[in-house]
């Protein structure tokens, strides 16, 4: 993992995962524990992004410790942020992107786990986690989920149809963002993800700004950029895996692990044109999605041992194979299929790792001005 995880964070940095456990005299070794400790409701409320767990991960626990697991899902930050801000969320699991929830921890949200319960933390890369701790001192509320990027994909053949070429420009942020092409593909549909948190950034990036500016003048200029292209975008889209697959665009602002997910359907359907995510000259925006635990969840032993559970080495692994998203597992590696670990939109190399754009968060401050130029970039006024 190369240094993409934040910006605008403390910078402190300390190792980690539990340390390992000090050789202690073999007659005064405490007793092996007996099993998980589980609440005595054998339930777990998990909150987390559609398409983003292995098919069977869910049935596997639930068979295996007898707990039944209610799995609801968000499409985008702002939507996990409020239902944790209005309290009582019933949830035991949430899944946040950790430049976003810098101030949901701020605020005291999450609770501190009981490493204790999760050996399988041993399981992790040290190096993901040293970065982690940039944001989650000592790594004591967050447990990585996946990771990936935010980016430009696209439907090749027809991108190159509309453009009349195939060539594509190295800095791939042009296609959506330059009206010299987006004119173009607006016969085949841009589609961008439907929140300000993932677009903004890439707007700012774009036009040379920090993409977690907190100076209002670089959100208003990032909204006249965005203005240009407004009537070039089809679709804010919530499900853009459907709507990718669905043919509904040529062109879209999406994460690595879905546009490669769409690519699997598309495949899998017999389709013809290959979707692509590609890897913009000037990067795409990294980000770190975590397991962390609401301060007023019910079931918190439930959740650490779904939490131990996940991080088993074969369960990373599966999340690689099956949802085209890494997940921190170092254990994990040596299970992950040849033709995942080389794909490089999925495990990028040195170089275009440190391309990427450091995950962030916006000030508070900025909050009102950065929904007034998204909302205003969407309404095309
Ligand atoms: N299929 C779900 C992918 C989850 C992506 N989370 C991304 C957050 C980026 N800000």
């Amino acid at each position: 993992m190369a240094a993409a995880f934040l910006v605008a964070c403390g910078k402190k940095e300390e190792p980690v995962v539990a340390a390992p456990a000090e050789s202690t005299p073999a007659a005064a070794a405490p007793a092996a524990p007996a099993g998980p400790i589980l609440d005595d409701e054998k339930v777990l409320n998990i909150y987390n992004w559609p398409d983003y767990i292995t098919e069977n991960m869910v049935a596997d626990f639930e068979k295996e410790f007898g707990i039944k697991v209610n799995y609801d899902t968000f499409e985008n930050n702002e939507a996990l942020h409020a239902k944790l801000v209005a309290g009582n969320s019933g949830y035991d699991i949430v899944v946040p992107t950790v430049g976003f929830s810098k101030k949901q921890l701020e605020a005291g949200l999450y609770q501190p786990l009981k490493k204790e319960q999760i050996p399988n933390l041993a399981n992790l890369d040290p190096e993901f986690m040293t970065k982690l701790a940039a944001i989650d001192e000592g790594n004591r509320h967050y447990v990585p989920w996946g990771w990936g990027f935010t980016t430009v994909g696209i439907n090749r053949q027809k991108v190159a149809a509309a453009l009349g070429t195939d060539a594509l420009p190295e800095n791939s942020w042009e296609l959506v963002f330059n009206p010299e092409y987006s004119r173009k593909l607006r016969s085949c549909g841009i589609l961008f993800l439907d929140s300000p948190t993932e677009i903004m950034p890439a707007a700012l990036h774009y036009i040379g700004k920090d993409a977690y500016s907190g100076n209002p003048d670089d959100l208003r200029a990032a909204g006249e950029m965005l203005a240009k292209i407004r009537p070039d975008v089809r679709l804010f889209s919530s499900t853009m895996i459907d709507d990718i697959a669905g043919g509904k665009g040529c062109a879209f602002i999406g994460w690595s692990g879905d546009i490669n997910i769409a690519k699997d359907r598309v495949n899998e359907m017999g389709g013809k044109d290959e979707i692509v995510p590609l890897l913009p000259s000037t990067g795409g925006v990294f980000f770190a999605d975590v397991m962390a635990i609401p301060a007023d969840a019910k079931h918190v032993n439930n959740a650490h041992a779904f939490i131990d559970f996940f991080l088993r080495a074969e369960n990373g692994a599966a999340m690689a194979n099956e949802v085209n998203y890494p997940t921190g597992n170092k254990a994990a590696m040596p299970l992950i299929d040849e033709a995942i670990k080389s794909n490089q939109t999925i495990f990028l190399d040195d170089a275009n790792m440190s391309r990427l754009i450091p995950s962030g968060g916006y000030p508070n401050e900025v909050s009102s001005v950065l929904n007034e130029v998204y909302n205003a970039f969407k309404r095309g006024r």
